[in-house]
């Protein structure tokens, strides 16, 4: 789909095929950017040390903290109004479940075909109720050379689970720089073979979950206080920095993370005051103003 497509006409087709293109989503130069900033901590990381992994492939997390660029991502727009439409719809908040740069390396095989929501312990989430919706987003062009991300198109309905999905069922998640893939929880996929020479895929893995679920990278190490300080509210929601959901993730007098983190008083009482603090915060972009300074 195009970068003008309304969020509820790409919510209508990754609620229908389980998976979504939208294409120059975002502009090369902020692609650029990211791996740029992440450069350092890509040459430092290893590379993975199973099958699953990749042995070929290198991941670094923390994109929150470490790239200022990939923040525009975890933050875009579209993808937000998406994830309220196709997460939001059935839980007080979604989060950002992770972040991670994935470089696929030339000579990488094909990973193992898999559903993410099955790190949620393989709970057996009804079909159709959706925990999490992964983006990648291309931080060079996916070919199916380079090793594109590889989905199984409508496989978030299937209600038994096969042994096994092989690679020829799937199709190649063929984008340009710039494009994202957004991709439910429950959709079969893997990150494909990188059959080139010398060419890496490089993605920026982002994503997110109900606000009530463990996320699995943890944000509050991966971005502690000192940097949290210096983020806007929305994304310092986004990764965890308010109620779950209304009972969930309280600090000590029933405050709110964010008055934790800012050392002010609680001031949200009812369910509906956290529910609307919580969905109309989500798009600030200035820094959290303690509590007094608006309505509760
Ligand atoms: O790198 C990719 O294209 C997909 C990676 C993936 O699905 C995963 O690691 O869970
Ligand atoms: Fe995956």
């Amino acid at each position: 789909m195009g970068a003008g497509s309304s969020p509820e006409e790409v919510a209508a087709v990754l609620r229908e095929d389980g998976c979504v293109i939208v294409a120059e989503a975002a502009p090369a130069a902020t692609m650029d950017r990211v791996v740029a900033e992440l450069e350092p901590y890509l040459e430092a990381s290893a590379r993975g040390g199973s099958e699953f992994l990749g042995r070929a492939t290198r991941r670094t997390g923390a994109l929150v903290a470490r790239s200022p660029a990939a923040r525009t991502l975890v933050t875009d727009r579209l993808v937000l109004e998406v994830m309220g439409l196709v997460l939001g719809d059935h839980a007080s908040t979604f989060q950002v479940d992770l972040t991670q740069l994935i470089d696929i390396g030339p000579g990488e095989s094909a990973q193992a075909i898999h559903r993410d929501h099955w790190a949620f312990d393989r709970f057996p989430f009804p079909p159709g109720f959706e925990a999490e919706v992964g983006t990648m987003w291309a931080a060079t062009d996916f070919t199916e050379a380079t090793g594109a991300t590889r989905v199984v198109v409508g496989s978030h309905r299937w209600t038994e689970e096969p042994v096994e999905v092989t690679v020829e069922e799937t199709t190649a998640a063929v984008m340009s720089k710039g494009s994202v893939l957004l991709y439910t929880g429950s959709i079969y996929h893997g990150g494909g073979a990188n059959t080139t020479a010398g060419t890496h895929r490089i993605g920026v893995n982002v994503g997110y979950s109900l606000g009530w679920l463990r996320q699995e990278e943890n944000q509050f190490l991966a971005c502690p206080p000192e940097v949290a300080r210096t983020l806007p509210e929305g994304l310092l929601r986004l990764i965890g920095y308010q109620r779950g959901a209304f009972a969930l993730g309280y600090v000590d007098d029933m405050r709110d993370p964010l008055d934790w983190l800012y050392g002010t008083p609680g001031r949200t009482a009812t369910f509906s005051a956290y529910r609307r603090a919580a969905r109309e915060g989500l798009w600030r972009t200035d820094p959290y103003a303690p509590a007094g300074d608006r309505s509760g």
